[in-house]
């Protein structure tokens, strides 16, 4: 006699949604992704991971080797120049040997492709994780564990993980009303440049060297360049952030997706210097990527549902921890699913919704921590009474970079308390 097997769905197939579907693999588990993108090609970023997040990607996943085929690197320090070209401050970043891990800069697309590769490789006595995309979702019974799509079909599980991103759908259904993405006055422009383009570059290159491992910021009064590397210095990733007010574009949402117009950019940078414009004239396809986060939620939540990622604790991109903590996020899931079967029944709707309650427990802490800090940390100067944040840089340093998985989380935190 076999027992039935547990049926799980995970709206999204993003970074956080695929590596949901890594940490839940498991015999006797039908894992299917609902994805409403094509997965058709993006421009691309470089996306890094705290030592904790690589230490999950790279060291028990297992993807450290194929990861490095793709020209991983380690981000080894953040320099950051004004506009007459000065270096105004260095701050090495080597975490290895006080953390046990180093923080890592990918290609996006690489570390997407290799997330979905590992979800649905034959290799392994689990069955491989389905990926549906051009899936959208557009509602969920959380009681009855039902899911509908945009097509009208209606698909059923018994734990339905949300990662369908900052404008996610199933927040709405665990919630009972749409919470919004809040407008933080930031846009971003996002391009991948070759790097031998960057090299024929004079002026550029006499102030910064496109293929040091490093994150450099060119800081203007109040717009900036953050550049950073990946594929082994191959390619070099830029983000120019602007306000809203003088970035030229109207689009209230941006997707992996979405275009930036390329002469609105140059017009937003055309008080930059030359040199610091010159990536930005080199760029042949420019992403929009406006930056919005999240309130806390008063929970991620409800029967069968369990919100990770994004859809939970949209943050600022200023810790560089979007990526991580959906990674984290994603542990906490494996590791609280892992024996579930011998615990728990997969049809009762209470045992399915009393695990989910103990890894938000366990993750809410954390995350909306370092989701008020990196809030904090885009608006420094104008609003310094308006954070709840009391860790010193140092102690922040301390905290976001010692995390290892949710179950110890956990234990720290009992003993804490
Ligand atoms: C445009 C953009 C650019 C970014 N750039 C950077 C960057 O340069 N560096 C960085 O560190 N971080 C960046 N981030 C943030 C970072 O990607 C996220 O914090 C992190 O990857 C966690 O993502 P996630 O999987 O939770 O959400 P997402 O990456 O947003 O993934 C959500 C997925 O769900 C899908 N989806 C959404 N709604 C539905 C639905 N109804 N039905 C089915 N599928 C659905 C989406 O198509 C998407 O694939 C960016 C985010 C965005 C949106
Ligand atoms: C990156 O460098 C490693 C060696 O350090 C090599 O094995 C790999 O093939 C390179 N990948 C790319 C894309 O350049
Ligand atoms: C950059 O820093 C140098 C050295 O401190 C200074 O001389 C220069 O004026 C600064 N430039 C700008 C644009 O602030
Ligand atoms: C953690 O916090 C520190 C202090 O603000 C910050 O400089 C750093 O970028 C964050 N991430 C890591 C890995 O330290
Ligand atoms: C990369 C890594 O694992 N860093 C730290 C994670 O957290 C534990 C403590 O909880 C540290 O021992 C690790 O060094």
């Amino acid at each position: 006699m076999t027992d039935p097997a547990f049926n799980i769905i995970i709206v999204g197939g993003g970074i956080a949604g695929l590596a949901a579907a890594i940490a839940l693999r498991a015999e006797r588990r039908n894992i299917t992704v609902l994805e409403q993108s094509p997965f058709n090609k993006e421009i691309g970023a470089t996306i890094s991971l705290q030592p904790n997040a690589s230490k999950i990607v790279e060291g028990q996943w297992g993807l450290e080797a194929a990861l490095k085929e793709q020209g991983s690197m380690v981000d080894e320090a953040f320099e950051v120049y004004n506009t007459s070209g000065t270096l105004e401050m260095r701050i090495p970043l080597s975490t290895k040997e006080r953390f046990g891990a180093e923080r890592m800069m990918y290609h996006r697309a690489d570390l997407h492709q290799l997330l979905k590769t590992k979800a649905t490789t034959a290799a392994s006595p689990a069955p491989p994780v389905q990926i549906r995309v051009s899936s959208r979702v557009i509602g969920c019974d959380c009681e009855t564990g039902e899911v509908q799509l945009e097509t009208g079909e209606v698909l059923h599980a018994h734990l339905i993980i949300g990662a369908d991103g900052i404008k996610s759908t199933l927040r709405t259904a665990v919630l009972g009303k749409e919470i919004d993405a809040l407008p933080t006055g930031l846009s971003a422009y996002r391009m991948m440049i070759p790097t031998t383009k960057l090299l024929q570059e004079s002026e550029f290159v006499s102030v910064i060297s496109p293929e040091k491992s490093c994150t450099t910021m060119v800081m203007g009064q109040d717009r900036r360049l953050v550049m950073s590397p990946a594929r082994n210095g191959s390619i070099y990733g830029v983000v120019a952030l602007v306000p809203d007010e003088s970035m030229h574009e109207s689009s209230s949402h941006t997707s992996w997706t979405t275009k930036g117009d390329h002469s609105k950019m140059l017009s937003s940078f055309a008080e930059f210097p030359s040199w610091a414009q010159r990536p930005l004239h080199l760029a042949k396809d420019v992403g929009l990527w406006q930056l919005r986060d999240l309130d806390p939620l008063s929970s991620w939540c409800r029967g069968r549902v369990l919100l990770i990622g994004d859809a939970a604790h949209a943050m600022l991109p200023t810790q560089g921890q979007g990526a991580s903590q959906a990674i984290e996020d994603a542990e906490a899931v494996g590791a609280f699913y892992e024996d579930f079967e011998t615990k728990g029944r997969p049809e009762s709707g209470l045992d399915v919704q009393h695990v989910n309650e103990a890894i938000f427990n366990c993750r809410y802490d954390r995350a909306t921590t370092i989701q008020a800090y990196s809030r904090a940390a885009a608006k420094p100067a104008t609003d310094p009474g308006s954070t709840k944040v009391k860790m010193s840089p140092a102690e922040f340093m301390e905290y976001n970079c010692s995390y290892d998985g949710a179950l110890e989380w956990a234990r720290r935190s009992t003993v804490v308390s």
